[in-house]
């Protein structure tokens, strides 16, 4: 807060941001997650620097392992001399309050290090979804010099889905007892990883769940869209109790990476991102345009006509957009 009283420009922020100072990227995530335009020229002069991180999605069902796994995986990135951004999407959590806590306390060993920077995203934001509040955050610390993004959501749900497609690599976390419960199959998930993991490694039943994967993989039951003629995703088995298997992901991870430059992937994903980004933020748009602008006495009056048979819903809403919304629409 400045002498004035007034809160500092969030744009003022971005060369703290730019630096990689904590506080200042504490602070603009937060402005980020309320929302709003006047965050707006400060997320522009972000996303002109932001591009050169390596975004990883972690997906896998609730309690797969994932925070352990990310935290391993951190400290891995960390050894190979990488600054690394975690971002953990728990929707869940304003109502059971206690992952977010639990997450923290296990990523303890991380947070003195300022080569890491970790920050859950819970509440949606005033404008509703949290993919938006997320996706901005990533440009974020991708300006801000954390060459990886370790984003972990639990693989369920449209903003949880839209979040790990704006990921470059997508790493799906089963935990043993696959054959049981199919897990990330039934999450929908599973077709989308460009690397398997099984966790809990150190449990006996690990190396069924890891056989049954790499079968159904061959079946080409979870047929990926990742895979190409020179790239199959491949089935790791890592434990965050014991370690194993975590210097096998962060080499999967950055071979993934090399793969798709070699392939021109990288470039048709980040492509892909852009545009989907693009079309979010103009329905974004297009939805606060119609709750701006709705006239709803006409809607109580075409709910009259509704009630009367008088006229089809698409059809009132038709007109109802005709009078109000799309009328007296300012082309700017
Ligand atoms: N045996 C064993 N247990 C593990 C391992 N990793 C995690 N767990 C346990 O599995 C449970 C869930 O771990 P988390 O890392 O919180 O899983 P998560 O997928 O992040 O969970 P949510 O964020 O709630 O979806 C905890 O009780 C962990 O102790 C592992 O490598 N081995
Ligand atoms: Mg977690």
């Amino acid at each position: 807060v400045s002498a004035g009283g007034h809160p500092t420009p969030s744009l003022d922020l971005v060369p703290h941001v730019l630096e990689g100072r904590t506080t200042a990227i504490a602070r603009l995530l937060s402005r980020v997650e309320v929302g709003g335009d006047e965050v707006l020229p400060a997320l522009a002069a972000v996303y002109r620097h932001a591009g050169r991180a390596h975004v990883v999605g972690i997906t896998g069902v609730p309690g797969s392992g994932k925070s352990s796994l990310v935290t391993k995986l951190a400290a891995e990135l960390r050894r190979r001399g990488r600054r690394v951004a975690i971002l953990a999407v728990d929707p869940s959590s304003p109502f059971s309050g206690g992952a977010i806590l639990g997450d923290r306390i296990r990523m303890g060993e991380l947070v003195r290090d300022e080569g890491v920077f970790i920050r859950s995203f819970a509440t949606r934001g005033a404008l509703g979804g949290l993919a938006r509040p997320v996706l901005d955050a990533v440009d974020v610390v991708d300006a801000a010099g954390f060459d990886t993004v370790l984003v972990e959501t639990v693989g369920v749900g449209q903003d949880e889905v839209e979040v790990v497609q704006a990921a470059h690599t997508t790493v799906v976390v089963s935990a043993p007892g696959l054959g049981d419960d199919i897990q990330a199959i039934k999450a929908g998930v599973l077709e989308i990883a460009d690397v398997h993991v099984v966790s809990k490694a150190d449990r006996p039943d690990a190396e069924r769940t890891v056989a049954e994967l790499r079968t159904m993989l061959a079946m080409g039951l979870a047929a990926s869209a990742a895979g190409t003629d020179t790239y199959r995703p491949p089935v790791l088995a890592t434990s965050a109790h014991t370690g194993a298997g975590v210097d096998e992901l962060a080499d999967a991870i950055a071979f993934h990476r090399e793969a798709m430059q070699r392939s021109g992937e990288l470039e048709r994903r980040r492509r892909r991102i852009a545009e989907r980004r693009l079309v979010a933020a103009a329905e974004g748009r297009l939805w606060q345009a119609f709750a701006r602008r709705r006239d709803d006495d006409q809607l109580h009056a075409l709910t009259e006509r509704l009630l009367r048979r008088d006229v089809h819903p698409r059809a009132a809403a038709d007109a109802w957009l005709a009078a109000g919304v799309l009328a007296n629409d300012t082309v700017g």
